[in-house]
């Protein structure tokens, strides 16, 4: 097939999973071209069967405001028509869906399949808001095909937009050849040199991902366990938690080690994965950690629930119940055999039900499928 992927190319599980599908489903032989402001973060140096495609933004005294959608569009019309795209799968539907939906009306080619997938807060919360929810609306229903990340974040779609479709789940996934558990000796050394156990969190920093909880966290669990935390990431709360570890004193066991490209090293030498959020459709950065045998405690919110087994692969608790987060974390952390249970049951559930290969395959029916159908039955 020839596949058109569009993405935002910047630090995001969105752009992640979207960048891990193209390269796979290139191996697999498909053409697949991405299109973005910029190449996306995973994708780096010659690949075979992949090419990339940049949205030329131009800017113009009158615009207030940078016109991405229907530069987008335009894009997507040229990559379209002279590259012989089959579909354009666009990941996070805002303004994504809305250009490919353009494109393909400017096409007026109805074998140009359409398939959105939703990820996250395109639906819980961008999305919700006036000024997209009608357009996000048409745009999902006008999609050829829809797929969502998690069992929540479909019924979230049919119930919050009223929305009439059939949406497929296809979780995210991992490659666990890559994401696993490898030495890293050097890294807890110099983190961790007296043999304090370490905790790990990784995200963008937005509010919704409340890194301001793994800083109370970890100062609850570090009273009780020698240990230090590593934060991963880097965005719009960074300078509110760096003053909370010095608040709470806690900032010589805290490590900022801001983006990093490189994150297997990271969660191999980690002992607990926090991911406290606000709200999570799936929390693919919570699969890698399980992956590399990382136990995981998160909030019991959106995907995360789907994800991580209570008293299996980790724990849950209700969102800002630092104290009960800081028990279970201190409940691991003190207790290896416990631990490691944990770390194993959840290396085996990213491979059993998460494996890169098995829901890649999932992506190529669901494509198959759409491209499979008339039109006209897709748009009953
Ligand atoms: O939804 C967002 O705010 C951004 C998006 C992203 O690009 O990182 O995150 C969502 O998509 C990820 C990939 O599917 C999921 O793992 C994240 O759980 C989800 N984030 C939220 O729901 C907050």
């Amino acid at each position: 097939m020839k596949i058109g992927i569009t993405c935002y190319p910047t630090y995001g599980g969105s752009g992640v999973v979207a960048t891990e599908l193209g390269k796979a489903l290139a191996k697999r032989g498909h053409q697949i071209h991405f299109i973005s402001y910029a190449m996306p973060m995973r994708l780096n140096g010659f690949v075979e069967n992949i090419f990339y495609h940049e949205v030329e933004m131009s800017s113009y005294p009158l615009f207030d405001f940078p016109l991405y959608t229907p530069a987008l569009a335009s894009k997507m019309v040229e990559v379209a028509k002279f590259e012989k795209l089959d579909l354009i799968h666009a990941h996070y539907a805002i303004p994504h869906a809305t250009s490919a939906y353009l494109a393909k009306q400017v096409l007026n080619d109805e074998n140009l399949r359409i398939i959105t997938t939703l990820h996250g807060t395109d639906i819980t919360l961008v999305g919700l808001e006036p000024s997209f929810l009608p357009v996000l609306k048409f745009s999902i229903e006008k999609s050829d095909g829809v797929t969502a990340v998690s069992r929540f974040l479909k019924e979230k779609t049919l119930t919050n937009y009223s929305i009439n479709k059939d949406i497929e789940v296809i979780p995210n996934f991992v490659d666990t050849d890559l994401f696993k558990r490898i030495d890293s000796g050097s890294i807890r050394k110099s983190i961790a040199p007296n043999g304090e156990k370490i905790l790990i969190h990784t995200s963008n920093f937005r509010p919704v991902k409340r890194v301001m909880d793994v800083i109370k966290i970890f100062h609850a669990v570090v009273k009780n366990v020698p240990s230090k935390l590593i934060l991963v990431g880097d965005g719009p709360d960074r300078s509110s938690c760096e003053n909370l570890s010095r608040e709470l004193q806690v900032n010589d066991h805290v490590k900022f080690l801001g983006k990093q490209a490189e994150l297997v090293e990271l969660l191999s030498a980690a002992d607990v994965f926090l991911m406290p959020s606000q709200s999570e459709s799936f929390g693919l950065s919570a699969l890698e950690a399980m992956a590399c045998e990382v136990p995981v405690i998160s909030s019991s919110v959106g995907g995360l629930p789907e994800l991580v087994v209570h008293g299996e692969t980790g724990y849950i608790a209700e969102i800002g119940d630092i104290d009960r987060m800081a028990k279970y974390a201190v409940e691991l952390l003190t207790n290896d055999a416990r631990r490691d249970i944990f770390a194993k049951a959840g290396r085996r559930r990213a491979i059993e039900n998460f494996a890169i290969e098995k829901i890649v395959t999932l992506y190529e029916r669901h494509y198959e499928r759409i491209l499979n159908t008339a039109h006209s039955d897709l748009h009953p």
